[in-house]
């Protein structure tokens, strides 16, 4: 198996997180989005990071990619087994990808100042009024490590590249990125690049 991973993209850290959750070695790529492998564009017809390739399984798009993941070794199981559970996450998910993963796109991409400025704040806005939730239990919507932890992760270790300061009652999302960015599998999941954002 090899993904080919960005170093820097939370798309791609949360692949290498659920890769590194159930401690498979694979074949990572480091690749950068601007300038890809000859071998991936033939791939990926999108020519996107992450990609993973499996035998003659080609996977593309990062919730395609780590619900396949989550299928194929099934241990330590990263979703609830009962199916109202499950869409329950599965509509968590949706909703991060929706309020959360086109701001962290336009902060990772853009260096217009007043889109950054725009998107930092309904960031920061819409992580905040979520903090009862974080507190509701140890992981986010369970009590057991997740899929859902896997999305959001990436972008809560991304804030201070992004430029974005928690404030006000934000106790419980303090602690669950302690618990989170101590796991041995989040530490094992980041790149060197990825160490320098909080160094
Ligand atoms: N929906 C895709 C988007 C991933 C994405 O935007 N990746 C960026 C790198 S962070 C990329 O490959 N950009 C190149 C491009 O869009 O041409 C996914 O979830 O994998």
């Amino acid at each position: 198996m090899t993904l080919y991973s960005s170093p820097t993209c939370f798309q791609s850290h949360r692949t290498r997180l659920v890769l590194a959750e159930k401690n498979i070695g694979i074949d990572v790529v480091e690749a950068d989005s601007g300038n890809l492998p000859e071998d991936l564009l033939d791939l990926n017809p999108y020519h996107t990071l992450p990609t993973l390739v499996d035998r003659d399984l080609v996977l593309y798009d990062a919730r395609v990619i780590i619900e396949y993941i989550d299928e194929r070794f099934p241990h330590p199981p990263l979703m609830p087994v009962d199916p109202v559970s499950r869409a329950q996450f599965r509509l968590a998910l949706y909703r991060i990808e929706r309020d959360w993963y086109p701001l962290a796109d336009e902060l990772q991409r853009t260096s217009d100042r007043k889109q950054t400025t725009r998107a930092r704040k309904q960031l920061e806005e819409s992580i905040v009024a979520s903090a009862d939730v974080f507190g509701a239990k140890r992981f986010f919507l369970s009590d057991e490590f997740s899929l859902v932890d896997c999305t959001i992760a990436p972008i809560l270790w991304r804030l201070p590249a992004f430029g974005i300061e928690l404030r006000g009652q934000v106790q419980p999302i303090r602690r669950y990125m302690d618990l989170v960015f101590a796991r041995r599998a989040f530490r094992d999941s980041l790149t060197d690049a990825e160490q320098e954002m909080r160094q």
